[in-house]
This record gives C-alpha cells, sequence and structure tokens, in this order.
C-alpha cells in the first residue's frame, strides 16, 4: 500500500455532534458529516480540518490543542506525503473535555517564516519563564526537513519565527518533554517522507543509502533525543538515538514493523517511568516502550491503539483532572488521507502500568 493511501474506505455526508464531540466557536462553515456511531469518538471541531494534536494543559488550567492544519492544495498523493502540502498552524483550546472547542485564528502563516519552503507538518508546543514555545517541521527551500522555533506571550500567538531553523535539526514531529527537573528535551523523527533515513551518515543523503529501510534483518531506525538549550532555541548537545528494545533485549529490527519506530514520538512520565509511544505507521498502530531515563534504551510494551480509519495517526497523551487523555486523529470527516480530524478518548492503565489498548472504531 502506497504510504498515506487509504486503508479503510468511508462514506460520510450528514450530521449531527454527538454527545461526546464538543461545538466550536471557529466562525467559519462546519464541516458536516455523519455522526456515525461507529467511532469511539467524535471530532473536536468541524470548520477546519485539523491532524497530529499535541496537547498541552498550561498554567491556567484550560487544555491547548496544538494541531497540524489540514487543507486540500491539490498537491497529487504520493509516498512521501506530498500531498500534506499545509500552509499555517491553528490553536485549538477548551475548558474541559468534553467542552466547547475555541479554534483560533492563524498562530503562525508559512509566509512568516523566512527559510521555510513547503510543508508544515506536526507540531509541538512547551512554556517557560512567560514564553510560549511553537516547535515546528516545514521542509527548507531545499526540500530537506528542519525544526523551526516561533515564540509568543501567548499560548495561541500569533507566534514570531526565528529567522533560522534550530542548528542541526533535521526530519519532523517534534515532541518537546519536560522533565520533574525543569529540563526540556526534544524527541523527534519520521522515516520514509519524514526523511530519517537519509541523516543515517549524520549528514543529508537524498538516497538515504545507508538506511535500514529494505534491510528487515538490521536494527530499526530509533527516533533522536536532545535537551534544549536554557532559551528553549537550540539543542544543547547533539541528538542521540532512542533505543528501543524488544522483550529479548535486542534492538527492534526494521522487518518487525508492527513494533519499530516509523514517525509521531510522544514521551510523558507516570509514576517515575518514562513512557516513549510512537506510531508505527505502515502498520497503523499506536504502541509504546518505557525506560527509567529519558534518553532510554526503551523496552518495548505494547499497543495504545488498533489502527483508526485514515493511513494512519498521530497522538499525545496528556494527565486531565486526574484522568489520563489520548489525542488522536482520522479522517472521519473527509475520508480522505490528507483532511484529517482530531479526536480525544479517555485511557487507562492496568495497576502494573501497562496500557489497556483502545479500539476507535466500535465493533
Ligand atoms: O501531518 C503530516 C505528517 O503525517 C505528520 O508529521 C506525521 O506524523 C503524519 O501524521
Amino acid at each position: 500500500m502506497a504510504k498515506f493511501g487509504f486503508k479503510i474506505g468511508s462514506a460520510i455526508i450528514v450530521a449531527a455532534l454527538s454527545a461526546c464531540s464538543a461545538a466550536s466557536d471557529g466562525g467559519e462553515t462546519a464541516i458536516e458529516s455523519a455522526s456515525d456511531s461507529k467511532y469511539l469518538s467524535q471530532p473536536l471541531v468541524r470548520e477546519i480540518y485539523t491532524a497530529d494534536p499535541s496537547a498541552h494543559v498550561w498554567a491556567d488550567g484550560r487544555i491547548y490543542v496544538y494541531p497540524s492544519h489540514d487543507i486540500d492544495a491539490g498537491v497529487p498523493e504520493d509516498d512521501l506525503g506530498s500531498h500534506f502540502a499545509m500552509r499555517d498552524y491553528r490553536v485549538l483550546s477548551m475548558d474541559n473535555i468534553g467542552g466547547k472547542v475555541t479554534v483560533h485564528d492563524v498562530a503562525l502563516d508559512i509566509a512568516d517564516v523566512p527559510w521555510a519552503g513547503r510543508q508544515m507538518w506536526a507540531p509541538d508546543a512547551a512554556y517557560k519563564d512567560g514564553t510560549y514555545y511553537l516547535y515546528f517541521p516545514v521542509k527548507d527551500k531545499s526540500d530537506i526537513f528542519r525544526m523551526g522555533v516561533a515564540t509568543s506571550k501567548s499560548p495561541t500567538g500569533p507566534f514570531k519565527a526565528q529567522a533560522e531553523p534550530m542548528k542541526g535539526s533535521y526530519s519532523i514531529d517534534p515532541n518537546v518533554f519536560k522533565d520533574d527537573d525543569g529540563a526540556h528535551y526534544m524527541i523527534f523523527g519520521g522515516i520514509w517522507g519524514g526523511q530519517l533515513q537519509k541523516w543515517v551518515s549524520g549528514s543529508y543523503d537524498p538516497k538515504g543509502s545507508n538506511s535500514d529501510l529494505g534491510k528487515p534483518d538490521e536494527a530499526a531506525l530509533t527516533p533522536k533525543i536532545a535537551r534544549l538549550s536554557d532559551n528553549m532555541l537550540e539543542f544543547a548537545e547533539p541528538p542521540r538515538d532512542v533505543v528501543i528494545l524488544d522483550e529479548t533485549g535486542a534492538p527492534l529490527k526494521a522487518g518487525d514493523t508492527a513494533r519499530r519506530f516509523f514517525e509521531g514520538a510522544w514521551v510523558f512520565k507516570r509514576n517515575g517511568t518514562y513512557y516513549l509511544t510512537y506510531s508505527t505507521g505502515d502498520t497503523h498502530f499506536l504502541v509504546y516502550a518505557t525506560a527509567t531515563t529519558p534518553y532510554g534504551p526503551f523496552t518495548y510494551k505494547g499497543k495504545i491503539m488498533e489502527p483508526v480509519e485514515g493511513w494512519t495517526t498521530h497522538h499525545s497523551i496528556v494527565p486531565v483532572g486526574g484522568k489520563w487523555y489520548l489525542f488522536y486523529h482520522d479522517t472521519q470527516l473527509s475520508g480522505k488521507t490528507h483532511l484529517r480530524n482530531v479526536k480525544v478518548t479517555e485511557m487507562n492503565f492496568n495497576p502494573d502500568g501497562s496500557i489497556q489498548t483502545i479500539q476507535p472504531l466500535k465493533k
């Protein structure tokens, strides 16, 4: 199957918000669809298409979601995800899970990022000392993904981009994790269209000739991690591999496509354990591994979510009011792989810290 091709078809036409879904007040025409009872949860907003939701609860207690803003740019679908040709970011916010969702004005436009070429992909955000930081992957004018940083005094922007990408940054899907000691780490990377396989030698190789892709018995490519500098604008250290081991202590292999890292890493800490969660991409699972430090090594533990409708999903996990929530996306509203909608559902842990697998489609 081609990357980002349809996995499960959907035909959705008319609609009504279910009790689970939140009304939104973005002031734009709602995208209508059937309120289909087959879905575990309903889209958070219907005015715009959104994906890759990075959720945070800042000091004001409100929930802020930093998603990709999907558009139909008319770019033909290909294996590198060229049809994901997003041009700006919009922030969503809500007082509580299930509450009214606000779609905020444009937080950052590609036209205001001097070095950007195309494709604003999955962002994340952080807060430190009165400033909000938006981290975003976008291709530079040479068509190489880099990480940008933009700042604002407001959690919803507008954000002002730095004049250059972060030094030494590459690939996609930044997740900024704040540890209990106040240190911030960026975990990032994604294979295939995310270009991680092109950086195996330490510099950009357009052919990705040293990568594990097509070598199923070799150790799989891993996400990367680097602590951020005190000013939050750069890496404080060279990015390192985040190794993911199997139950025997061996690194997951490239051919182990149901468990190996593909994209969309998100790290959180619960009861002293670090959880690395990620998408397996072409096998469509959200999975997790655990460790005793943010650098790992992590040990694979299991599935968080079975496949959604759409090629893949991308998520974040946050505690809100004593419960844990999984933000994710599917293609319920459009049935199209590049026009996605974000959702949220509660997740549950077993007494031993393992995660109960979520089924996003009702049987
Ligand atoms: O939204 C564009 C890309 O699709 C993201 O960066 C990936 O995680 C996948 O969701």
